[in-house]
């Protein structure tokens, strides 16, 4: 088979996951109680099936196994996320030894077999103590995740990096302060740009902490969901709704951690509905003095809007939405059991943006993924036949090989996920992994993904 599109030598292979998502054993091994733990103890109907985060997939226990698999099928890079709650029980405070067994075990593991560790410091995975004392609203907590994250690279640092400081950080914002799917179920948007300035300023410290360390080829960046929002048309009021979703959603994040400020147009705005958030002496030369080296993108769906068909209700929250509508494109392809449009091109516009805007920053695809409900429907013979995921893996691999022809700066791909693992309120209603999980005995098998995946990477493309 001759291979059509080859990527660049060194192209990076391999998946994500996250420390609640996948490793299970929530109660065991010394750890801590997160958010996720409490949520589910207190409200388990918020979750499908009621299926909480008590032992996902299992990983803290099958970890050497799985990372065999991974070697299997070719990854050599994998991101995993540690778990804040259990590496330091409380949020603050004494390490707890048997994470740190367990973590420099995993990390070990990986080395060994040619699996390059990119960690991930925060998955939406506060500590239930530090979000009692006000989460991220609080600047007490951002000073227990800068002392967090120097603690792992102090421990892990030697043999980890890549690093990452958050993965996804408007999502907590989202789901915790503005719509509802996350813990603590706040609505009300001035906390959330709150929410959302603090953690860029945890960020920020982390990334200052970490380049006063010199580490010889250490690298650190964050991980960013970003999202282009198309507008439905060319007409002027169609182009500020999408600018303004674009300055909410994506470069609210994207400016302070690549450009090192935020955009003024998003000041601008925020001032003007009385929604800015309180800042700090210093903060803005923070910001400036501690950009990332390598930025890692999400990408699932594009955002389409439209301008506004009605007035918002003044009595209502004031929200971001308050400035577009959605739009659904007819004859949009969908995958309809994440209810997400699939747009491949999307993959290929981030990057001239990146290209063109943000100095073609060092990056790579961080995740990108199918969740498919009932995916038991597809097998055969014992193997489940996800063409659909080939499908979509590839397509997309298409659009991020152009960009690379173009010039673009893209280091790799990780798909979402390597296991089939607990996805949040969804819990195991999407299934995403190259690899089926038996919920009930925790059997890993492989798809028909995972064996093209591994051809793929062994041929550096297909
Ligand atoms: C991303 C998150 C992941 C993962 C994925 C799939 O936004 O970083 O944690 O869950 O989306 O989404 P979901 O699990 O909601 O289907």
């Amino acid at each position: 088979m001759s291979i059509q599109k080859k990527f660049p030598e060194g192209f990076w292979w391999g998946s994500a996951a996250s420390a609640t998502q996948m490793e299970g054993a929530a109660s065991e091994g010394g750890k801590g109680l997160n958010i996720w733990d409490h949520w589910y103890a207190t409200e388990p109907n918020r979750f499908f099936e009621g299926v909480g985060p008590e032992s996902t997939s299992d990983f803290y226990h099958k970890y050497k196994q799985d990372i065999k698999l991974m070697k299997e099928i070719g990854h050599n890079s994998f991101r995993p996320s540690i778990s804040w709650s259990r590496l330091i029980p409380g949020g603050t405070g004494e390490v707890n030894q048997e994470a740190v067994d367990f973590y420099n075990n995993v990390f070990d593991e990986m080395i060994a077999n040619d699996i390059e560790p990119f960690v991930n410091l925060f998955h939406f995975d506060m500590p239930l103590e530090l979000q009692n004392a006000g989460g991220w609203e609080n600047r007490d907590v951002v000073d227990a995740y800068v002392e967090y994250a120097s603690k792992c690279f102090e421990l892990f640092g030697d043999r980890v990096k890549k690093w990452f400081t958050f993965n996804e950080p408007i999502v907590p914002v989202e789901g915790g302060y503005l719509y509802d799917f996350h813990y603590p179920n706040v609505v009300d948007a001035k906390r959330a740009f709150q929410v959302a300035y603090n953690t860029m300023i945890a960020h920020a410290k982390a990334v200052e902490e970490y380049h006063k360390l010199n580490i010889k080829d250490g690298k650190i960046g964050i991980i960013l969901n970003l999202t282009p929002s198309y507008p439905r048309s060319q007409n002027p009021a169609d182009l500020k709704a999408s600018n303004i979703c674009d300055l909410f959603f994506n470069r609210s994040f994207l400016d302070p951690a690549v450009l090192g400020e935020y955009p003024q147009e998003l000041i601008e705005l925020l001032r003007e509905h009385g929604q800015l958030p309180e800042t700090k002496d210093g903060d803005k030369e923070l910001l400036k003095n501690n950009k990332v080296d390598l930025l890692g993108v999400n990408y699932y769906q594009p955002r389409r809007v439209k301008a506004k068909e009605n007035l918002p209700n003044p009595y209502s929250p004031f929200m971001p939405d308050w400035f577009f509508d959605n739009y659904e494109m007819p004859g949009r392809k969908m995958n309809p059991y994440r209810g997400w449009e699939i747009y491949e091109k999307g993959i290929y516009d981030i990057m001239i943006n990146l290209k063109e805007n943000y100095g073609n920053i060092e990056s790579f695809i961080s995740e990108n993924g199918m969740g498919v409900q009932n995916e038991g429907r597809f097998l055969k013979d014992g193997r489940i036949e996800d063409d659909y995921r080939i499908e979509f893996i590839q397509d997309h691999l298409e659009w991020l090989h152009k960009a690379i022809e173009e010039g673009c700066n893209a280091k790799g791909y990780h798909l979402w996920t390597f296991l089939d693992n607990w996805s949040w309120m969804n819990a195991y209603k999407n299934r995403y992994g190259f690899f089926s999980v038996d919920i009930e005995t925790k059997e890993r098998t492989a798809k028909k993904s995972a064996s093209w995946f591994a051809e793929v990477s062994r041929n550096n493309g297909f």
